[in-house]
Protein backbone atom coordinates (compact mmCIF):
# COMPACT_ATOMS: atom_id res chain seq x y z
CA UNK A 1 0.00 0.00 0.00
CA UNK A 2 2.54 2.42 1.17
CA UNK A 3 4.57 1.46 -2.29
CA UNK A 4 1.50 2.16 -4.07
CA UNK A 5 0.93 5.58 -2.69
CA UNK A 6 4.71 6.39 -3.40
CA UNK A 7 4.22 5.20 -7.47
CA UNK A 8 0.98 7.42 -7.34
CA UNK A 9 2.74 10.88 -5.84
CA UNK A 10 5.94 10.28 -8.25
CA UNK A 11 3.38 9.74 -11.31
CA UNK A 12 1.62 12.90 -10.20
CA UNK A 13 5.01 14.31 -9.93
CA UNK A 14 6.33 13.81 -13.12
CA UNK A 15 2.71 14.32 -14.68
CA UNK A 16 3.23 17.88 -13.24
CA UNK A 17 6.34 18.71 -14.61
CA UNK A 18 5.48 17.03 -18.20
CA UNK A 19 2.39 20.04 -17.55
CA UNK A 20 4.86 22.87 -16.28
CA UNK A 21 7.27 22.02 -20.22
CA UNK A 22 3.56 22.17 -22.28
CA UNK A 23 2.71 25.37 -20.69
CA UNK A 24 5.71 27.41 -20.47
CA UNK A 25 6.82 26.42 -24.58
CA UNK A 26 4.86 27.78 -26.65
CA UNK A 27 3.98 25.43 -30.14
CA UNK A 28 6.12 27.72 -32.40
CA UNK A 29 9.04 29.85 -32.12
CA UNK A 30 9.15 32.50 -34.78
CA UNK A 31 12.50 32.91 -36.18
CA UNK A 32 13.22 36.04 -38.52
CA UNK A 33 15.57 36.25 -41.13
CA UNK A 34 15.90 39.14 -44.41
CA UNK A 35 16.14 36.27 -46.69
CA UNK A 36 15.04 32.74 -46.30
CA UNK A 37 16.34 29.04 -48.27
CA UNK A 38 18.44 29.13 -50.28
CA UNK A 39 20.54 32.17 -49.86
CA UNK A 40 22.86 31.20 -47.40
CA UNK A 41 21.64 33.10 -44.43
CA UNK A 42 18.14 31.55 -44.92
CA UNK A 43 19.84 28.03 -45.15
CA UNK A 44 21.46 28.20 -41.77
CA UNK A 45 18.32 29.42 -40.11
CA UNK A 46 16.69 26.59 -41.16
CA UNK A 47 19.39 24.57 -40.29
CA UNK A 48 19.39 25.84 -36.68
CA UNK A 49 15.26 25.43 -36.25
CA UNK A 50 15.65 21.44 -37.61
CA UNK A 51 18.67 20.89 -35.51
CA UNK A 52 16.84 22.06 -32.66
CA UNK A 53 13.95 20.09 -33.22
CA UNK A 54 15.87 16.51 -33.39
CA UNK A 55 17.41 17.22 -30.16
CA UNK A 56 14.70 18.42 -28.07
CA UNK A 57 12.53 15.64 -29.80
CA UNK A 58 10.29 18.50 -30.80
CA UNK A 59 9.86 20.36 -27.50
CA UNK A 60 10.99 23.58 -29.48
CA UNK A 61 9.52 23.98 -32.53
CA UNK A 62 11.12 26.87 -34.70
CA UNK A 63 9.79 28.10 -37.85
CA UNK A 64 11.71 30.67 -40.09
CA UNK A 65 9.90 33.66 -40.84
CA UNK A 66 11.91 35.27 -44.35
CA UNK A 67 11.66 38.55 -45.69
CA UNK A 68 11.62 40.68 -42.33
CA UNK A 69 8.11 39.81 -42.68
CA UNK A 70 7.47 39.75 -39.14
CA UNK A 71 8.52 43.78 -38.71
CA UNK A 72 6.43 44.11 -42.04
CA UNK A 73 9.40 44.40 -44.07
CA UNK A 74 11.52 46.47 -42.99
CA UNK A 75 14.65 44.62 -41.36
CA UNK A 76 16.24 47.61 -39.37
CA UNK A 77 13.39 47.73 -37.31
CA UNK A 78 14.02 43.57 -36.31
CA UNK A 79 16.28 44.47 -33.32
CA UNK A 80 13.62 46.64 -31.70
CA UNK A 81 10.86 43.63 -32.30
CA UNK A 82 12.70 41.05 -30.92
CA UNK A 83 13.87 43.00 -27.88
CA UNK A 84 10.25 43.53 -27.35
CA UNK A 85 9.14 39.70 -27.48
CA UNK A 86 7.35 40.75 -30.99
CA UNK A 87 9.86 38.38 -32.46
CA UNK A 88 11.26 35.05 -30.40
CA UNK A 89 14.76 34.21 -32.30
CA UNK A 90 16.29 36.35 -35.22
CA UNK A 91 19.31 35.20 -37.32
CA UNK A 92 20.06 39.16 -38.17
CA UNK A 93 22.67 41.27 -39.89
CA UNK A 94 25.20 43.52 -38.01
CA UNK A 95 23.58 46.20 -40.80
CA UNK A 96 20.33 46.09 -39.58
CA UNK A 97 20.60 45.73 -36.24
CA UNK A 98 22.95 49.00 -36.30
CA UNK A 99 20.53 51.12 -35.54
CA UNK A 100 19.55 50.14 -31.98
CA UNK A 101 23.22 48.51 -31.41
CA UNK A 102 25.50 51.60 -32.50
CA UNK A 103 28.55 49.37 -31.85
CA UNK A 104 27.84 46.95 -34.26
CA UNK A 105 28.43 49.41 -36.91
CA UNK A 106 32.20 48.12 -36.41
CA UNK A 107 31.78 45.74 -39.17
CA UNK A 108 30.34 48.73 -41.69
CA UNK A 109 33.80 50.71 -41.60
CA UNK A 110 35.06 50.36 -44.61
CA UNK A 111 38.08 48.35 -45.17
CA UNK A 112 39.11 47.20 -42.06
CA UNK A 113 38.11 43.43 -42.66
CA UNK A 114 40.28 42.29 -45.68
CA UNK A 115 39.23 38.73 -45.98
CA UNK A 116 37.10 36.13 -44.18
CA UNK A 117 40.07 35.09 -41.95
CA UNK A 118 39.53 39.02 -40.68
CA UNK A 119 36.23 38.22 -39.83
CA UNK A 120 36.82 35.33 -38.16
CA UNK A 121 39.54 36.92 -36.09
CA UNK A 122 37.65 40.09 -35.21
CA UNK A 123 34.23 37.36 -33.83
CA UNK A 124 36.00 34.85 -32.06
CA UNK A 125 38.44 37.98 -29.89
CA UNK A 126 37.54 39.97 -26.98
CA UNK A 127 35.83 42.73 -29.28
CA UNK A 128 33.20 39.38 -30.56
CA UNK A 129 33.16 39.05 -26.69
CA UNK A 130 32.28 42.62 -26.46
CA UNK A 131 29.58 42.88 -28.85
CA UNK A 132 27.61 39.62 -27.56
CA UNK A 133 27.39 41.81 -24.04
CA UNK A 134 26.22 44.45 -25.65
CA UNK A 135 23.57 42.52 -27.11
CA UNK A 136 23.12 41.09 -23.91
CA UNK A 137 22.31 44.66 -21.76
CA UNK A 138 19.68 44.96 -24.45
CA UNK A 139 17.27 42.26 -23.46
CA UNK A 140 18.63 40.02 -26.39
CA UNK A 141 20.47 36.91 -26.11
CA UNK A 142 23.25 36.61 -28.60
CA UNK A 143 24.11 32.67 -29.17
CA UNK A 144 26.29 32.44 -32.29
CA UNK A 145 27.83 34.23 -35.10
CA UNK A 146 26.92 33.31 -38.78
CA UNK A 147 27.41 35.25 -41.99
CA UNK A 148 25.85 37.37 -45.30
CA UNK A 149 29.47 38.11 -46.48
CA UNK A 150 31.75 40.75 -48.30
CA UNK A 151 29.45 43.01 -49.78
CA UNK A 152 30.50 43.75 -53.23
CA UNK A 153 29.41 46.72 -55.53
CA UNK A 154 27.32 46.39 -58.41
CA UNK A 155 25.56 48.48 -60.76
CA UNK A 156 23.61 48.68 -64.41
CA UNK A 157 25.79 51.59 -66.09
CA UNK A 158 29.61 50.88 -66.03
CA UNK A 159 32.29 49.16 -64.93
CA UNK A 160 33.71 50.57 -61.44
CA UNK A 161 37.57 50.88 -61.36
CA UNK A 162 38.05 54.11 -59.12
CA UNK A 163 36.15 56.41 -57.21
CA UNK A 164 35.61 58.72 -59.75
CA UNK A 165 33.90 55.76 -61.82
CA UNK A 166 30.92 55.86 -59.31
CA UNK A 167 30.20 59.97 -59.90
CA UNK A 168 26.61 60.22 -59.49
CA UNK A 169 25.31 56.87 -59.72
CA UNK A 170 22.20 56.11 -57.28
CA UNK A 171 23.17 53.62 -55.37
CA UNK A 172 20.41 51.42 -52.92
CA UNK A 173 22.09 51.13 -49.61
CA UNK A 174 20.89 49.83 -46.44
CA UNK A 175 21.09 50.46 -42.29
CA UNK A 176 22.78 53.17 -40.52
CA UNK A 177 24.11 56.39 -41.64
CA UNK A 178 27.61 55.45 -41.98
CA UNK A 179 26.68 53.75 -45.42
CA UNK A 180 25.42 57.18 -46.72
CA UNK A 181 28.32 58.46 -45.41
CA UNK A 182 30.72 56.29 -47.01
CA UNK A 183 28.94 56.00 -50.83
CA UNK A 184 28.55 60.12 -50.57
CA UNK A 185 32.62 60.16 -49.93
CA UNK A 186 33.17 57.86 -53.23
CA UNK A 187 31.22 60.88 -54.82
CA UNK A 188 28.07 58.36 -55.23
CA UNK A 189 24.32 58.60 -54.78
CA UNK A 190 23.05 56.70 -51.75
CA UNK A 191 19.57 55.89 -51.06
CA UNK A 192 18.40 53.77 -48.14
CA UNK A 193 15.67 51.48 -48.50
CA UNK A 194 14.78 47.88 -47.38
CA UNK A 195 15.61 44.75 -49.66
CA UNK A 196 11.99 44.52 -49.99
CA UNK A 197 11.99 47.91 -51.99
CA UNK A 198 15.26 47.34 -53.56
CA UNK A 199 14.49 44.90 -56.23
CA UNK A 200 12.00 47.02 -57.75
CA UNK A 201 13.49 49.91 -57.53
CA UNK A 202 16.89 48.01 -59.66
CA UNK A 203 13.84 46.87 -61.84
CA UNK A 204 12.62 50.03 -62.46
CA UNK A 205 16.02 51.95 -62.80
CA UNK A 206 15.02 54.28 -59.47
CA UNK A 207 18.45 53.50 -58.59
CA UNK A 208 21.33 52.19 -60.69
CA UNK A 209 23.32 49.93 -58.20
CA UNK A 210 23.38 48.34 -54.92
CA UNK A 211 26.10 46.54 -52.67
CA UNK A 212 25.37 43.00 -51.22
CA UNK A 213 27.09 39.50 -51.48
CA UNK A 214 27.27 37.73 -54.56
CA UNK A 215 25.18 34.62 -53.49
CA UNK A 216 22.84 37.52 -52.70
CA UNK A 217 23.31 38.98 -56.17
CA UNK A 218 23.18 35.26 -57.22
CA UNK A 219 20.26 33.41 -56.27
CA UNK A 220 17.91 37.32 -56.59
CA UNK A 221 19.42 36.78 -59.91
CA UNK A 222 20.18 40.66 -59.85
CA UNK A 223 21.46 40.43 -63.42
CA UNK A 224 18.29 39.81 -64.53
CA UNK A 225 17.35 43.32 -63.25
CA UNK A 226 19.91 45.25 -64.73
CA UNK A 227 22.81 44.22 -62.41
CA UNK A 228 25.59 43.69 -65.57
CA UNK A 229 28.82 45.09 -63.69
CA UNK A 230 30.21 44.27 -60.51
CA UNK A 231 33.11 45.19 -58.65
CA UNK A 232 35.19 42.90 -56.13
CA UNK A 233 36.69 45.67 -53.38
CA UNK A 234 35.11 43.53 -50.35
CA UNK A 235 34.74 46.64 -48.58
CA UNK A 236 32.74 45.56 -45.55
CA UNK A 237 31.29 42.34 -44.70
CA UNK A 238 27.87 42.16 -42.71
CA UNK A 239 28.18 38.45 -39.85
CA UNK A 240 24.90 37.41 -38.83
CA UNK A 241 23.80 37.08 -35.42
CA UNK A 242 21.97 34.00 -34.00
CA UNK A 243 19.80 35.28 -30.68
CA UNK A 244 16.81 34.82 -28.60
CA UNK A 245 14.59 37.73 -26.80
CA UNK A 246 15.94 37.01 -23.47
CA UNK A 247 12.53 36.29 -21.98
CA UNK A 248 11.75 33.74 -23.90
CA UNK A 249 15.41 32.20 -23.32
CA UNK A 250 14.78 32.08 -19.57
CA UNK A 251 11.63 29.90 -20.15
CA UNK A 252 14.18 27.03 -21.55
CA UNK A 253 15.45 24.86 -19.63
CA UNK A 254 19.10 24.74 -18.53
CA UNK A 255 19.14 21.12 -21.10
CA UNK A 256 17.42 22.88 -23.87
CA UNK A 257 18.76 26.03 -23.50
CA UNK A 258 22.46 23.91 -24.47
CA UNK A 259 21.18 22.57 -27.22
CA UNK A 260 19.36 26.07 -28.61
CA UNK A 261 23.25 27.56 -28.32
CA UNK A 262 25.28 24.58 -29.57
CA UNK A 263 22.71 23.82 -32.67
CA UNK A 264 22.83 27.95 -33.53
CA UNK A 265 26.75 27.17 -32.92
CA UNK A 266 26.98 24.46 -35.44
CA UNK A 267 24.74 26.12 -37.97
CA UNK A 268 26.49 29.38 -37.77
CA UNK A 269 29.20 27.40 -38.89
CA UNK A 270 27.33 25.40 -41.62
CA UNK A 271 26.34 28.97 -42.81
CA UNK A 272 29.60 30.34 -42.95
CA UNK A 273 30.79 27.68 -45.14
CA UNK A 274 28.00 28.04 -48.02
CA UNK A 275 28.45 31.61 -47.86
CA UNK A 276 32.00 31.55 -48.49
CA UNK A 277 31.88 28.99 -51.24
CA UNK A 278 32.62 30.02 -55.06
CA UNK A 279 34.35 33.53 -54.22
CA UNK A 280 37.47 32.89 -53.12
CA UNK A 281 40.71 32.05 -54.83
CA UNK A 282 41.13 28.49 -54.47
CA UNK A 283 36.91 28.09 -55.59
CA UNK A 284 36.14 30.69 -57.55
CA UNK A 285 32.98 29.05 -59.34
CA UNK A 286 30.43 31.65 -58.39
CA UNK A 287 32.48 33.91 -60.08
CA UNK A 288 32.69 32.28 -63.10
CA UNK A 289 28.54 31.51 -63.49
CA UNK A 290 28.13 35.02 -62.53
CA UNK A 291 30.82 36.09 -65.78
CA UNK A 292 28.74 33.40 -67.81
CA UNK A 293 25.37 35.15 -66.81
CA UNK A 294 27.08 38.28 -68.92
CA UNK A 295 28.03 40.33 -66.01
CA UNK A 296 31.24 41.87 -66.01
CA UNK A 297 33.39 41.30 -62.73
CA UNK A 298 36.06 43.92 -61.80
CA UNK A 299 39.15 42.79 -60.06
CA UNK A 300 41.13 45.85 -58.15
CA UNK A 301 44.73 45.65 -57.98
CA UNK A 302 46.53 46.68 -54.76
CA UNK A 303 46.83 50.43 -56.02
CA UNK A 304 43.60 50.24 -57.51
CA UNK A 305 41.72 49.39 -53.92
CA UNK A 306 44.15 52.04 -51.92
CA UNK A 307 42.22 54.39 -54.13
CA UNK A 308 38.89 53.48 -52.16
CA UNK A 309 40.33 53.10 -49.03
CA UNK A 310 41.90 56.59 -48.87
CA UNK A 311 38.58 58.49 -50.18
CA UNK A 312 36.58 56.84 -47.28
CA UNK A 313 39.21 57.07 -44.61
CA UNK A 314 37.83 60.24 -42.85
CA UNK A 315 34.52 58.15 -42.70
CA UNK A 316 36.11 55.26 -40.99
CA UNK A 317 37.82 57.87 -38.65
CA UNK A 318 34.95 59.73 -37.53
CA UNK A 319 32.95 56.33 -37.22
CA UNK A 320 36.07 55.21 -35.55
CA UNK A 321 35.16 57.66 -32.59
CA UNK A 322 31.38 57.25 -32.29
CA UNK A 323 31.53 53.20 -32.37
CA UNK A 324 33.84 53.48 -29.56
CA UNK A 325 37.90 53.96 -30.46
CA UNK A 326 38.72 51.00 -27.91
CA UNK A 327 36.47 48.65 -29.63
CA UNK A 328 38.00 49.52 -33.27
CA UNK A 329 41.75 49.81 -31.83
CA UNK A 330 40.70 45.85 -30.77
CA UNK A 331 38.73 45.20 -33.95
CA UNK A 332 42.54 46.47 -35.61
CA UNK A 333 44.82 44.59 -33.69
CA UNK A 334 42.79 41.05 -34.38
CA UNK A 335 42.79 41.87 -38.14
CA UNK A 336 46.78 43.22 -37.93
CA UNK A 337 47.29 39.48 -35.81
CA UNK A 338 45.32 37.10 -38.30
CA UNK A 339 48.06 38.88 -40.97
CA UNK A 340 50.97 37.16 -39.71
O1 LIG B 1 19.23 44.36 -47.32
C1 LIG B 1 20.29 43.83 -47.62
O2 LIG B 1 21.08 44.34 -48.41
C2 LIG B 1 20.65 42.52 -46.97
C3 LIG B 1 19.71 41.46 -47.47
O3 LIG B 1 21.95 42.17 -47.30
C4 LIG B 1 20.55 42.74 -45.50
O4 LIG B 1 19.57 42.43 -44.87
C5 LIG B 1 21.66 43.42 -44.81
Amino acid sequence: MKLMKTLGLGLLAALFAGQAIAQNYKAEYKISTVVGAPFPWGLSAERWAQLVKERTNGRINMKVYPGAQLVGGDQTKEFTAMRQGVIDMAVGSTINWSPQVAELNLFSLPFLMPDHKAIDAITGSEVGKKLFEIIASKDVVPLAWGENGFRELSNSKRDVRTPADLKGLKIRVVGSPLFNETFTALGANPTQMSWADAQPALSTGAVDGQENPLSIFTVAKLHTVGQKHVVLWGYVADPLIFSVNKQVWSTFSPEDQKIVQQAAIEAGQYGKEVARKGITKDDPSTLKEIEALGVTITRLSDAELKAFREATRPVYDKWKTRIGAELVNGAEKAVAESRS
